[in-house]
This record gives structure tokens, sequence and C-alpha cells, in this order.
């Protein structure tokens, strides 16, 4: 049997030499490890990716890849990925980052790249818990979940993610666990495949500031059931679950929005000749 020409790309030719500064435990090294796994699955090449993200120590993950990479500003992940796919349709656009990043500061944005279902994918490793800043609540965390910096908890009902992205247009929906590398890989490769903006949260437990997240592998199970297309059994579905159910939730068939590039350019002296008084 013949060698093929190119030799296949491996996982490892996808982490760049730069070592994480995460905590030793965090679950972002899990997450970094599974995306690794599915870019390599997905026969891609690191210059065929661009991981962009925001602020956060999740955030920090596209300078762990060797892929193209974008560490940009606080919250405004989709914003530069929806931007960079409409630019570069040809690339795999990958947003990544925490809960605090991407359902508070960017949550606007998230409901929105949601309902523009440009082709992209976006992991949230949700700690529920800003990390990087020291500990705060996040739009996840849990309303008696009692700190120094919230004593007595902040009594706030918690941002429930899933439906939020399923009722504001997601074509793909999932729910993984950091703790499950194989599992979560394969989550991610079909996220990457599904054509639109395909989300995927995952459980990734901050060992330093909710070190009671370590018991998430007691509690997540695999869903019980296949995923479906129909957006109101998902909803049903993912409104009364305990929030430990893992897998593929929704995946649709709604066309992905492509903006046409290249084609209305105007000159800047047309769009003043308009404007003029
Ligand atoms: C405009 C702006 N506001 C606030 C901050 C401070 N800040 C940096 S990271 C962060 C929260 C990070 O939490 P999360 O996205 O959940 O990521 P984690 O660190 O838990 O991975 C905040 C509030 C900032 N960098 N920029
Ligand atoms: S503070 Fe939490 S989220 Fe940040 S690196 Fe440490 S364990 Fe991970």
């Amino acid at each position: 049997m013949s060698l093929p020409a190119v030799a296949l790309v491996a996982a490892k030719d996808f982490k760049s030499e730069t070592k994480p500064v995460w905590c030793p435990g965090c679950g972002d090294y899990s997450v970094l490890t599974s995306l690794t796994r599915a870019l390599a699955q997905l026969a891609l090449k690191p210059e065929d990716v661009a991981v962009v993200s925001g602020i956060g120590c999740s955030s920090r993950i596209p300078a762990y890849t060797n892929c193209y990479g974008f560490h940009g500003v606080h919250g405004r992940a989709l914003a530069v990925a929806t931007g960079l796919k409409v630019a570069r349709p040809d690339l795999t656009i990958i947003a990544a980052g925490g809960d605090g990043d991407g359902y508070s500061i960017g949550g606007n944005h998230f409901l929105h790249a949601c309902r523009r279902n440009v082709d992209l994918t976006y992991l949230v490793m949700d700690n529920h818990v800003y990390g990087m800043t020291k500990g705060q609540p996040s739009p996840t965390t849990e309303p008696d979940w009692d700190s120094a910096l919230t004593p007595g908890g902040t009594g706030l009902r918690p941002f429930h993610p899933l439906v939020i992205a399923l009722a504001s247009g997601a074509n793909f929906v999932a729910r993984a666990f950091s703790g499950d590398v194989v599992g979560t890989a394969e989550i991610m490769a079909k996220a990457i495949a599904s054509p639109g903006f395909s989300f995927v949260e995952i459980l990734s437990p901050c060992v330093t500031f909710r070190p009671e997240q370590r018991q998430w592998k007691e509690l997540v199970r695999p869903s019980p059931v296949a995923p479906t297309d129909d957006p109101a059994r998902a909803a049903r579905r993912i409104m009364t679950d305990d929030g430990f159910n893992v897998g593929v939730l929704y995946a649709g068939d709604r066309r992905p929005y492509r903006p046409p590039i290249g084609r209305q350019q105007r000159l800047l002296s047309e769009f003043e000749r308009r404007f003029a008084l």
C-alpha cells in the first residue's frame, strides 16, 4: 500500500510551543487538547484555521495553538470572528472564550451571532465564574454561590446559554464536559463540520475559584436522546434537563448567512457627495 504524498496533520501539530499559564488542574487544558484532536480529525491544517478570542483565562487559547490567532478585547471575539469569516470564507473560524466574556460583556454579540448564522464555531469554556479577575460571579453563576466578593450569593437567576442560543437562531447547539477529552473532541468536530453558527457550551472547571466543580465529573452523563432538528423539542429538553446532559442537543438546517464580498465596494467620495449639506 502506498503512503499518502502529504503526511496528515496530527493533533500535536496544532499545539504551539507556548506553554499554557493556566492553574494546574484547570479544565481549559483538556479543552485545548480536544480542540487539537478535533482539528486533526477533520484533516485540517493549522493554516486553514483561525482561533479568535476575547479576554479571560480561557481566552488565552489561541496562543496555545499553531493556527492563525487573534486575542482581542473583552467580549468581542464574535465580532472579530464574524468579520474574518465574511472576509476570508476559506478559513475555518473558531471563536473561543469564557462565560464572562461571552455572556456578560459579549452577550449582545452572542445573540446576534446566533441570529446571523455565519458559518463559524463558538466554544465557551463555562466555569460559572470570572477566573482571570479573581472570582467574581458571571451570568451563569448559581444565585446562592457564596464568596468573599458576593456574600450570600447574588440572588440572580442564571443565564441559560443553550436555550438562548437556540431561540436566537444558532444552527447547532451542544454541551460538552472538558474532562471527557475524546467526547468533547467529537462534539467539536461535529460543530465545526456543521454549516452555520455552531455553539458548544463546555463545562470546564475553575479549580482555583470553584474547587467544588471537580465534582462535575460525577454529575455529567451522555444525553439520553439523539440530537433533534426540531427547535421546540430541543428547547423543551434543554429547559428541563439538570444542566449535565452532554452531547449534541440540536442540529438544524438553516442556511448560513454569506454576505457577498468585493462586489459592493463604493468610493468614499460617493458617500461624501450623498451626505453633503
Ligand atoms: C472592557 C473590559 N472590562 C473588564 C475587563 C476585566 N476582565 C478581564 S477577563 C474578565 C472576565 C473573564 O471571565 P471569563 O470570560 O468567564 O473567563 P475565565 O477567566 O473564567 O476563563 C474581566 C471582567 C477587561 N479586560 N476589559
Ligand atoms: S483561575 Fe480558574 S479559569 Fe483561570 S486558569 Fe486558574 S483554574 Fe483556570
